[in-house]
């Protein structure tokens, strides 16, 4: 694999999956010695490498990146090499398949290196961040996940300023150097790709766990923060001891190390990073008390150190054979760490709750990714820059890809899949084939191992398939016909697409919602009262008997595969379903639809009108979905937290998916007007929830608590919603009461935004006080930009509001967490206040874009699929959206980062 960057002609190259060829030379063993200074750091590498006899003798080329090379030894010895762009390339290494040994020597300047791979400084202490290609801005390598090598790495540094220095594996010596200075040596046990190398050295304290696994093996678990942070780390730590536990009771796997390390940095590209024993995390993934982080921050830290640690094993022992596998090791973490929080949520409607989450997120965020320009197969064939691929796509489609092999071989097949991947598997580097063949051969005549090679399209096909259902009752047969048909629209580069294999979960209820038992045409007796339906041909009929009255269809339960179905479920049978369908999912589901109708309904109809100052008057939600809201959150079962769910509206990136054409303020009118109207009709059904709900003792982070906050949190954004609307004064000096006597961060917050959304003139004060009671906590002042930036539109007010900010002292565009919480929740979570019809917002996000693009081109890449969609805009968005891409796009020092995505978004214009 070449750079993507050919130095000559400064055209990208284009990276193609059918053109892997395994490494020319295998790496042994590493030794790397590092004379760690922020200017000017030194980089020692000894490797033992030695031909592959598999592949015809051809030069070494070694990966480089922004490295200063002053020396080149082959046995001990001086050496011919030359540059190639940034590739090192030894045409003269020994003949033979005798190991050589390679000595490199170079040196990079860590302080300057602002785009935080590699080797970079992070308020005084050294991180590294490797994957995908950062290790060779670290030093000349095979920088491939396939070349799998032993390191043992000498870290030398200044004492009083870097007293801790971590890397990989054990800690096998230690000691003091002269001038001030002193040494660790690490060695790690296990063979690995480079990208999972890691270093940090700086000024940092640990919280420290000692721990016997089940299998009678003793571990030390620590982690590290910046002195004044370690109370906060208590929940990472029973988080990393839940996640270990859990990963040994549900699929045997234990922990392989005597040392687990996690160590937080406050500039991180990404959320966290699964180095071998030596987890580096964002401070916004470890670090939490109650007064500074919600009950999302803590559920986000559950999950994240689970994903991390999961990968220890999906990852780490079996990594990937090349970048294109990615899913491999992404989307089977994922689908674990799902499974984590699922079975520590341990109550049925709680988990109900996160699978609710989870497929929220892809719907909102990865279904636009699957139909716009960035549009991939969960393996891509192609890509210029990978960090482009770390997508939704490739982390939430490839789960649910993983989801549907469980869902088709069961709960203990999976189990045994995964045994039968290990056995097969441990230290390798394989493909998405190899995981599905497990998966299939642990489990001879399920459905998957019957239909492997069709199911594997899910790997191969980009695209949302589309499951349209239409069923038709015969009073005198007494059965009911369900037929599936799908479709797959086109994707780029990818015009006609084949049938899927599609895990459709399904149930029928009687016109009173009570199940019904299923049996199918052929069968002798009915077998259960849900049941999976595969539909593997473009159209296919199941046709259940023994049915008395036409029944209520209550289709793809759970989830059960990532598709879009449409069906022509009246309006009655919505609100059958979400009073009684036994599956938590498709009850929420319904709610979702019928609502989803309406807006759709009222955004089309052109006798709706909105008033000068953006608003509709007119109501928008029928009687029926007024009671049935009310009957949810008035309901004595139903937990909290489900109908907190099902009385948010669809958000509006998820309205906008479902037109062909989208006029963006229009959505936004339709969504609000809705949203006031739930507020005043049900206001005094919101007025019991927030009186029955807010107050929920002393502070805890479980599933049960965390949903009685987040309905009193809605509650009181919607009370002072209603409030706007009459003037009443008594909710928002109610809520700023609550906002100043919160116990926890997540009430502080709720009151605070209900404020800030509802316009009202408090808010000002709120944020002002909020910002000196915490303007020394990064991670909250985060938040309180990202409400700033994220908050409802009034007028155009909060475009102003952001451009405002970015001038804020503690404003810093070069911190990735900051510039999130600004930038992006403005242009990419704010599409009410983005999509203005005076293009400035547009206007602002170009500009930013180029500005990132020069410090940081991975976050600058991000900010760029925030127009994904513009050949979906009305005009004149779509014209202004066009420009600002073709802006950025005519500058002509452009990283291939944010090259490669413009390029894609302007592509077939
Ligand atoms: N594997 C890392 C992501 C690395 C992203 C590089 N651009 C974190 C994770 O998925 O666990
Ligand atoms: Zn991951």
């Amino acid at each position: 694999m070449l750079n993507a960057q050919d130095a000559t002609t400064s055209t990208p190259t284009i990276i193609r999956r059918e053109d892997y060829i395994p490494p020319v030379y295998w790496i042994d063993s590493v030794d790397l010695t590092f004379d760690l200074d922020p200017a000017k750091t030194r980089v020692l590498n000894r490797m033992r490498i030695r031909r592959n006899p598999d592949v015809a003798a051809q030069p070494l080329r070694l990966h480089g990146d922004e490295l200063n090379l002053a020396r080149v030894l082959v046995n001990g010895g001086g050496t011919s090499f030359k540059m190639d762009g940034n590739q090192l390339v030894l045409e003269n290494l020994p003949e033979g398949n005798e190991p050589v040994e390679l000595e490199i020597f170079t040196t990079c300047a860590p302080i300057k290196n602002t785009k935080l791979m590699g080797l970079y400084v992070s308020q005084g202490t050294f991180f590294t961040q490797c994957e995908a290609e950062g290790f060779r801005r670290i030093t000349y390598f095979l920088d491939r996940p396939d070349v799998m090598a032993s390191y043992s790495v000498t870290l030398r540094a200044d004492k009083s300023l870097y007293p801790v220095l971590l890397s990989n594996g054990n800690l096998v010596e230690q000691g003091e150097l002269e001038g001030g200075r002193h040494f660790a040596r690490w060695v790690d046990p296990h063979k690995k790709p480079s990208y999972l190398f890691a270093l940090v050295a700086g000024n940092l304290v640990a919280r420290e766990q000692k721990i016997k696994s089940r299998a009678g093996r003793d571990h030390l678990l620590q982690v590290f923060v910046r002195p004044g942070d370690l109370e906060k780390t208590e929940h990472a730590m029973n988080s990393l001891m839940a996640s270990i536990a859990w990963d040994e009771a549900r699929f045997g796997l234990s922990l392989d190390l005597d040392r687990f390390m996690i160590v937080a940095t406050s500039d991180f590209n990404m959320g966290a990073m699964e180095n071998k024993g030596l987890n580096v995390f964002n401070t916004k993934y470890v670090l939490a008390s109650q007064s500074t982080a919600t009950d999302t921050d803590y559920a986000n830290i559950e999950s994240v150190v689970g994903h991390e640690y999961f990968h220890n094993w999906t990852g780490n022992r079996v990594t990937c054979r090349d970048w294109f596998q990615l899913s491999l090791k992404e989307g089977l973490t994922v689908f674990r760490d799902q499974e984590f929080s699922m079975d520590m949520a341990a109550s049925p409607s709680a988990r109900a709750v996160k699978r609710i989450e989870d497929v929220r997120v892809l719907r909102t965020a990865q279904f636009p990714e699957d139909a716009g320009p960035m549009a991939h197969p969960v393996r891509p064939d192609s890509y210029i820059e990978i960090n482009n691929f770390y997508t939704l796509t490739i982390y939430e489609k490839g789960a649910e890809v993983v989801r549907m092999q469980h869902n088709l071989v069961g709960r203990d097949g999976f189990a045994k899949g995964l045994a039968l991947y290990f056995e097969r598997h441990d230290g390798q580097a394989v493909t998405c084939d190899d995981f599905a063949q497990a998966m299939a051969d642990a489990n001879p005549g399920s459905e998957l191992a019957q239909r492997l090679e069709q199911f594997k399209r899910w790997y191969s096909q980009a695209g949302t398939p589309h499951v349209h259902a239409t069923g038709s009752y015969d009073a005198q047969a007494r059965s009911y016909t369900l037929t599936l048909t799908q479709s797959c629209a086109p994707t780029p580069g990818q015009g006609e697409k084949l049938p899927f294999v599609i895990p459709v979960q399904t149930g029928l209820l009687n016109r009173n919602g009570q199940p019904l038992a299923l049996r199918l045409q052929g069968e002798s007796s009915p077998a259960a009262e849900s049941r999976l339906l595969v539909l593997h041909e473009a159209s296919q009929s199941f046709v259940f008997t023994d049915i008395d009255e036409q029944p209520v269809p209550s289709l793809l339960r759970g989830f059960s595969a990532p598709v879009v179905l449409e069906s022509d479920t009246s309006d009655q049978d919505l609100l059958t379903l979400l009073a009684h369908d036994a599956d938590a999912f498709n009850r929420w589901e319904a709610g979702q639809r019928l609502a989803l109708g309406i807006a759709l309904n009222a955004i089309a109809d052109s006798t709706i009108t909105t008033s000068a100052g953006g608003q509709i008057e007119a109501r928008l939600l029928p009687p029926s979905f007024i009671e049935a809201m009310r009957g949810v959150l008035r309901h004595a079962e139903l937990d909290a937290a489900f109908k907190e769910l099902v009385l948010t509206l669809p958000g509006e990136s998820y309205i906008a998916e479902q037109l062909e054409v989208v006029d963006p303020q229009r959505v936004h009118a339709v969504r609000e007007a809705m949203r006031l109207q739930l507020a005043t009709e049900l206001q005094a059904d919101w007025q019991w929830a927030w009186e029955a709900h807010h107050d929920t003792g002393a502070y805890r982070p479980d599933p049960l608590s965390a949903g009685r906050r987040a309905l009193s949190g809605l509650a009181l954004g919607m009370l002072c919603l209603a409030a706007q609307a009459t003037g009443d004064e008594v909710w928002p000096g109610r809520t700023l009461q609550r906002f100043k006597d919160a116990g926890n961060m997540t009430d502080r917050v709720s009151a605070l935004s209900a404020l800030v959304n509802s316009g009202h003139p408090l808010a000002a004060k709120a944020l002002a006080r909020f910002h000196s009671q915490f303007q020394h906590d990064a991670l909250v002042l985060d938040k309180w930009f990202a409400l700033q930036a994220g908050a409802c539109d009034r007028g155009g007010n909060v475009l102003p509001a952001v451009k405002q900010l970015m001038k804020h002292a503690d404003f810093q565009i070069k911190n990735p967490n900051r510039a999130r919480s600004l930038i992006f929740s403005y242009c990419s979570a704010n599409p009410g206040a983005f999509h203005r019809a005076d293009a400035a917002g547009y206007v602002f996000w170009s500009e930013r874009v180029i500005e990132l693009d020069a410090i940081n081109p991975q976050v600058a890449a991000r900010l760029v699929r925030a127009l994904d969609r513009w050949k979906k805009l009305a005009e004149p968005y779509r014209t202004a959206a066009r420009e600002a891409i073709a802006r950025i796009a005519a500058k002509p020092e452009l990283s291939n980062d944010v090259r490669e995505v413009v390029t894609r978004a302007l592509a077939a214009d």
